[in-house]
């Protein structure tokens, strides 16, 4: 044991030596360079090209609810304030793996699939995250009470043929998205994401860099084989406020297995705090993915319950300078815990005024 583990050890640093010697050499990656074929790949070279435009605007669960009202058809937040759609929606996943009719959030899946299809019909981008159960303890995403879940997950481990019906089930489930033509849609995947912090079951101190990076690649090659051409991946650590390149690689899944590179970053404690931590991380990352052939993005973010009327504005539209970030995405508006455009929230106005002055993309500029 002592022995693999001394190997995997030093492949490791083997492998973060390489990359970093890569990017000394100013490597690029190739990937943006070669021709659309597949689904997958033209979505990602519409991004890019959008990216060079602005940056779009995304919100997750936009067409079930909103700061004051729910479970409404034909509802949009973004469009009663802004007049559009958002360019990009974001739904998750989470409770399909117990085959619940509706997710962790209470949205039925059969109307996450009309949604998602719909926007993807209607020229938007739909991008999917998990927050799947803990499969060893049976508690929620946040159950972080035991430490070997993710090695147990793997080939050979004691959940492995569970979570092996639980990727599935995603599967399955994303296949039977498809057009009124009956056409494969194409996504973004973003699974695993935060894995910097510990609070999910596959975060930081919860596994090892091995067990993370086996488990990511495992659930990818199941996905690509699964819905083949159809899925843009996205990786996305939380603020960290400080990353080099020796703390960030050990976890990256490395530019072959990644097409955005993502900043999951919410203002939870001081404007200077977060101005300083965001602002770092946004140009790490989006120099990284650059350099890589990467696209980047904030793939969550937000202000919770908008308490600062100017947040978009004056705190956050300064971050994404210079970033080249393809998109921004607010979290939920659920009544009780809301982050995105709404002409209910006190940063009503100071959003609508971004959107008037195409500070951003929504649906009607990116088609
Ligand atoms: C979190 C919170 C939770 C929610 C989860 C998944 O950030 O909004 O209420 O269940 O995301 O959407």
């Amino acid at each position: 044991m002592a022995v693999f583990c001394v190997i995997f050890d030093t492949m490791k640093k083997v492998s973060v030596f390489l990359t970093l010697l890569l990017l000394a050499l100013g490597f690029t990656s190739c990937k943006q360079q070669t021709s659309a074929s597949t689904p997958a790949q033209v979505l990602l070279e519409r991004m890019t090209a959008l990216s060079e435009k602005g940056i779009m605007y995304g919100h997750q669960d936009d067409p079930f609810y909103g700061i004051t009202w729910q479970w409404e058809r034909d509802r949009s937040d973004t469009k009663e304030l802004c007049g559009d759609y958002p360019a990009v929606m974001g739904f998750d996943l989470g409770g399909l793996e117990e085959h619940h009719d509706k997710n962790l959030d209470s949205v039925p899946f059969a109307w996450i699939r009309e949604e998602a299809v719909r926007h993807f019909e209607r020229g938007g981008i739909i991008t999917f995250s998990w927050h799947p159960r803990n499969p060893r303890t049976g508690g929620t995403a946040w159950d972080t009470t035991d430490s070997t879940v993710v090695r147990n997950l793997l080939v050979g481990g004691e959940q492995h043929e569970l979570f092996s019906g639980w990727m599935a089930d995603v599967a399955a489930f994303l296949q039977s998205l498809k057009t009124t033509d009956n056409q494969p849609v194409s996504f973004i995947f973003r699974p695993w994401h935060e894995y910097n912090g510990s609070w999910f079951w596959w975060g930081y101190d919860l596994c090892s860099d091995d067990e993370y990076l086996t488990l990511w690649s495992m659930f990818q090659d199941y996905m690509n084989q699964m819905l083949p051409g159809q899925i843009v991946w996205s990786q996305s650590p939380n603020l960290q406020g400080n990353w080099t390149d020796e703390t960030f690689l050990p976890r990256f899944a490395g530019a072959e297995r990644v097409d955005i590179l993502g900043l999951d970053c919410y203002q939870w404690g001081s404007e200077e705090d977060y101005i300083s931590g965001a602002s770092a991380d946004a140009q790490y990352l989006s120099q990284l993915a650059h350099r890589l052939g990467l696209l980047f993005a904030f793939t969550e973010c937000g202000r919770v319950n908008s308490d600062i009327p100017d947040w978009w504005s004056r705190i956050f539209m300064p971050i994404t300078v210079g970033t080249h970030a393809c998109y921004f995405l607010p979290w939920r508006n659920w009544h009780e815990e809301h982050f995105g455009a709404s002409a209910d929230a006190s940063t009503a106005s100071d959003f609508l005024r971004l959107a008037n002055e195409h500070q951003f993309l929504l649906l009607q500029d990116i088609k």
